[in-house]
């Protein structure tokens, strides 16, 4: 019995990182007769024997795991958004980084196409880093033909395991290119009819690159927040979070009750608007949500 990583999953098949190799091996029914299933960046054991494909017997305990992308084992992920082609959508946004907080993941927002912008766009766009900047998060902000992106994506992908997330369309494949050009991965134009990606990326790999590895995943769009208790938005929103502890009410929900810090905060424009009605969009979500039985 071996033991590596799963660097890749393709039409059945997992690719086991063993020693600079890559050995394909199938899944046993095992897995599926559980309902587990194994994912890139599992660790695993595996048989193996003469050229024949391998078997994976074992997964080892995971230290997270992600629906969507379909992950394990990530210490962040980085969510990539256009500022244009798809448009820059603060809902889409912090459904992203609300998703992400709950599975205690660390968000990197990555924005691209800046080059796409026209001054005035740019000034606007720029109140919205701002906002995301003053809750903590960090923006990197890229364009076509970055030269100073690898420089700059070092520091952050160095050591780690990070996963590329976003829509369709986005440039998350375009981003890997950059930092590693003879990849080639495929790209391709967002359809202008649709004003959305086509779906060019199908599956998950993981990517040796800046000293770490990072994957390029499909793009998606659509969230509901299944995972997500209501009591749980609040600390999925770090900077209500933070002000929570000046709520009258311990479990304040920040919507009815009395003397709470975060409504105080959004009256005194302390906290932005829209990152207050997009807590409250989703916190309808989860109330509307059939129960599960
Ligand atoms: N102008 C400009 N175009 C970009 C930039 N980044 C990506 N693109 C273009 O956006 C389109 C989509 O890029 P992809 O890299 O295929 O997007 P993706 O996120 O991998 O999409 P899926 O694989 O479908 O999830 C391509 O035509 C890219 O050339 C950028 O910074 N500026
Ligand atoms: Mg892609
Ligand atoms: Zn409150």
């Amino acid at each position: 019995m071996a033991e590596g990583q799963i660097r890749k999953a393709l039409s059945g098949y997992y690719y086991v990182y063993q020693n600079g190799e890559l050995i394909q091996c199938r899944g046993r029914g095992v897995f599926r007769n559980r309902g587990e299933s194994p994912l890139v960046g599992d660790f695993v054991d595996y048989t193996q024997e003469g050229d024949s494909d391998g078997y994976i017997m074992k997964i080892h305990p995971r230290m997270n795991e992600l629906v969507r992308p379909p992950i394990a084992n990530i210490d962040q992920a980085i969510l990539v958004f256009s500022v244009k082609e798809p448009d820059f959508n603060t809902i889409l946004l912090d459904r992203f980084l609300v998703v992400l907080e709950s599975f205690h993941v660390k968000p990197i927002i990555c924005l691209t196409k800046m080059d796409l912008l026209k001054e005035e766009e740019r000034v606007k766009l720029t109140r919205y880093i701002d906002d995301y900047k003053l809750i903590g998060y960090e923006i990197i902000e890229t364009y076509k033909n970055d030269k100073t992106l690898l420089e700059r994506l070092q520091p952050v992908l160095e050591g780690k395991t990070s996963v590329l997330a976003g829509q369709s369309g986005v440039g998350k494949s375009t981003l890997l290119n950059t930092l590693l050009p003879h990849l080639e991965l495929q790209t391709s134009d967002i359809s202008h009819s649709l004003g959305r990606g086509k779906h060019t990326t199908r599956h998950v790999e993981l990517i040796e690159v800046c000293g770490g590895l990072l994957a390029d995943t499909p793009g998606f769009s659509s969230f509901d927040f299944d995972t997500i208790e209501k009591e749980e938005l609040t600390s999925c929103f770090p900077e209500f979070e933070r002000l929570s502890e000046g709520c009258k009410f311990r479990g304040c929900l920040h919507i009815k009750e009395p003397k709470c810090a975060v409504k105080t905060a959004l009256e005194k424009d302390q906290i932005p608007t829209y990152r207050y009605e997009h807590y409250q969009q989703f916190l309808q979500e989860i109330l509307d949500r059939k129960p599960r039985y």
